[in-house]
């Protein structure tokens, strides 16, 4: 039967790893190894997807695939992502249930082209007719403007989305889809000013200088060189052959904005301010002699750069130098002025350029969703939700957007672990089911030691960046080490007055967690000032006078009119709350997940490396998860749902069933909750043979009487 070998074959190891034979680590391994070696890249663990990267494309994701998967139960084909995607689909349409698509791995694990795929099967599979094609054109060309702006090349990725990316899909009551909403988390805006090495700024900036017209260019006061940029990295600017597919990425975007519904004249201001952001890089400043004892700067325009940006924003030069000079503080009603020193100078254009990006970025978001937003309708729309977020990160050098990243990755962990491994035992143990508990690591603790709002890391940070006096990166290292000494996740130096040992070994002004996914040393420079993410008043001010309208829109705060004292949020404070604004919303849907993993370091295709592999599977928890859907029940339904997909199989349900579906399902017929796993593969198989069959016996019948009727 085409269902059971797709399933058990053995030359391509077991499609399902709930049927592996004997189970441990190594046979795990093997078996992802096999199947990868024969090109299958997905297998399942009950109704979760392991997807493995393939680096290579597979002919495994052509509309003859498509129509295969449609309409198919789960387990009926190969494994697929598309048969996730088919399941996530119909439960919607048909069952009315809210359904969201939870993309985990490391950072070049496939997550974000596994939510284009998720995307693109759906979209192939709704509806039809003008409007709903130009509805979906639009959810989909939304990514190609997301990625151009948002992702960049890494040491561990190519195309790294740099950015996390929550898109609710809404569908009518048909299962045509009506529009989106796109929600985007924290932006690694300090990318825009500086690269670590072998990485490269946000694609758009090579896209527009290698693709745009030099008519265009000319426009923007650009130059075609990237080395005129000192934004632009040198040493990866042309690695990987990225920069040589720029002309068309670039020609994709552009149309990719059309399509979503940007207008030429937006297109425009929008890539004003790209080219604002290369300027500001190349500003550069000069001391100026003291003047009542304080160190002055000023702006060193040798090459005119200054004057060109200014011209490119409608901004006279000496309001844009005067705000690169001084400071002021307004406090009441006062209003004092300090002069900024050179490496303050330096400091405020680059916050200045990173706001402007990530002000830039969170804008195109909010106009991609003004395009896909569903019109006002009466009903309740049905919705799916694909996460698509930056994977777990681990660089020689972390800093505090590792640490945000990683926060992330264990709060999407925790909901793994509540939705599969907790809540899972649990039901079997309210089911009255005899259970023995499966040991699992919950990360809830490290959770807790990064948000608690009295002592979590998060909060002391806050604390540290609202303390009156002198701040600096290492008073709060020492905060930390007096609070979370005795955390046995948080390891860090001796404090002076902590009276907890800690570890020795670990190098100066650095903390050490013991995350779910492995031990990551983050280095404390910056996180005060990432943090707190303040831009100095004289430079929204300044921005504000500009006449360039989106430039205006973007530093609402520079309006005098408008002057608020009020301290900004922290950009901690504000990630925790949308990621608990996100796990709520991803808690009221259904869950499917895909467990990304990254099968070498390489970026290559044919290679899998053991250990790295191990590695993931490990920290997934994917060992777990297989034990506990292997000593419950891996096909588990509903008595309802159950009963009205199999009733036809039983005299005494068809066609009508009046007792309690519990009762039927129980004693009629040989029905899949009371089996344990091992059995029921074939007793699914069976039942699903069985009902396939008697359809295409009651085709047959109707075709007859057709027949006769003609
Ligand atoms: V990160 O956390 O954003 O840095 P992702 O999103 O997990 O990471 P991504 O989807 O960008 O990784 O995949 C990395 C690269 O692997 C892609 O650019 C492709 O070159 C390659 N890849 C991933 N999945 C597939 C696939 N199904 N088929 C072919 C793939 N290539
Ligand atoms: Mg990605």
């Amino acid at each position: 039967m085409e269902v059971k070998t797709s399933l058990l074959d053995n030359m391509i190891g077991v499609g399902d790893m709930v049927l592996l034979e004997p189970l441990n680590e190594d046979s795990f391994i093997e078996n992802l190894r096999k199947r990868f070696d024969h090109n299958e890249i997905y297998t399942y663990i009950g109704s979760v997807v392991i997807s493995m990267n393939p680096y290579r494309s597979l002919s495994i994701f052509t509309p003859e695939k498509v129509e295969e998967y449609r309409n198919r139960n789960f387990y009926e084909l190969s494994p697929h992502i598309y048969a996730l995607a088919d399941e996530a689909y119909r439960s919607l349409r048909d069952q009315d249930k809210d359904q969201c698509i939870l993309i985990t791995g490391e950072s070049g694990a496939g997550k974000t082209e596994a939510s284009k795929l998720v995307m693109s099967y759906v979209a192939a599979v709704c509806g039809r007719g003008q409007e709903v094609n130009k509805v979906k054109e639009q959810l989909l060309q939304s990514n190609p403007v997301l990625e151009a702006f948002g992702n960049a090349k890494t040491v561990r990725n190519d195309n790294s989305s740099r950015f996390g990316k929550y898109m609710d899909i809404e569908f009518d009551f048909k299962g045509d889809p009506l529009g989106g909403v796109i929600s985007n988390y924290l932006l690694e805006k300090s990318r825009v000013c500086k690269q670590p090495r072998g990485e490269r700024n946000f694609h758009i900036f090579y896209q527009l200088l290698s693709g745009a017209s030099g008519d265009t260019l000319t426009k923007l006061k650009l130059d075609r060189d990237f080395s005129k940029y000192n934004y632009l990295s040198l040493d990866s600017a042309t690695v990987n052959g990225l920069d040589d597919a720029a002309v068309s990425l670039y020609v994709l975007s552009q149309n990719a904005m059309q399509i979503v519904g940007f207008m030429e004249d937006e297109v425009q201001l929008v890539l004003e301010l790209v080219a604002a952001v290369l300027k500001l890089g190349n500003i550069e400043f000069k001391p100026e002699s003291r003047v009542n004892g304080f160190d002055e700067s000023r702006v060193k325009d040798k090459n005119g750069e200054t004057m060109e940006m200014c011209e490119l924003l409608g901004i006279e030069q000496s309001v844009l130098e005067r705000a690169f000079s001084y400071r002021t503080v307004e406090a009441k009603m006062e209003k004092v002025s300090t002069t900024l020193n050179v490496a303050q100078a330096y400091y405020a254009r680059d916050a200045l350029a990173k706001n402007l990006y990530s002000r830039l970025f969170s804008w195109l978001v909010t106009r991609i969703n003004e395009s896909i937003k569903v019109g006002l309708a009466k009903t309740r729309h049905k919705v799916m939700g694909v996460l698509d977020i930056y994977g777990f990160e681990i660089f020689e050098d972390n800093s505090f957007e590792q640490f945000i990243i990683n926060y992330c990755n264990e709060k999407l962990q925790q909901i793994f672990i509540e939705l599969t491994l907790r809540e899972e035992q649990e039901e079997y143990v309210r089911e009255g089911i005899e259970w023995t508990n499966i040991e699992y690591f919950n990360n809830a603790i490290i959770c807790d030691l990064i948000e608690n709002n009295q002592n979590g890391i998060l909060a002391m940070l806050d604390e540290e960046c609202l303390r009156p006096g002198t701040v600096t990166d290492d008073t709060f290292l020492d905060k930390l080490n007096t609070i979370c000494a005795e955390h046995q996740h948080f390891e860090s130096r001796l404090s002076k007055n902590s009276k907890f040992l800690t570890d020795h070994s670990l190098p100066h002004s650095c903390f050490r967690i013991q995350h779910y996914a492995g031990k990551v040393l983050y280095r404390v420079e910056g996180f005060v000032d990432k943090n707190n993410d303040l831009l100095y008043r004289d430079l929204s001010q300044a921005m504000y006078k500009a006449t360039h309208s989106l430039m205006r829109q973007l530093f609402p705060e520079g309006n005098p009119a408008k002057v608020n004292l009020k301290r900004p949020l922290t950009a901690g404070f504000q990630f925790k709350a949308s990621v608990g604004g996100l796990m709520r919303n991803l808690q009221t849907k259904n869950p499917n997940y895909i467990r990304c993993i990254k099968p070498n370091d390489k970026k290559a295709a044919h290679i899998f490396t053991d250990s790295l592999v191990c590695h993931q599977v490990r920290y997934l928890g994917l060992m777990e998860n297989v034990r506990v859907r292997r000593a419950g029940y891996a096909f588990r339904q509903p008595y309802e749902p159950c009963l009205e997909r199999y009733k036809m199989l039983c005299k005494q349900t068809w066609p009508h069933w009046r007792g309690p579906a519990s009762i039927i399902v129980h004693v009629d017929v040989p029905i899949i909750l009371l089996m344990p796993t091992l059995f029921l593969c074939p007793q699914l198989f069976t039942l699903e043979e069985r009902r396939r069959a008697c359809l295409e016996d009651l085709a047959t019948l109707i075709q007859k009487i057709y027949r006769g009727w003609k």
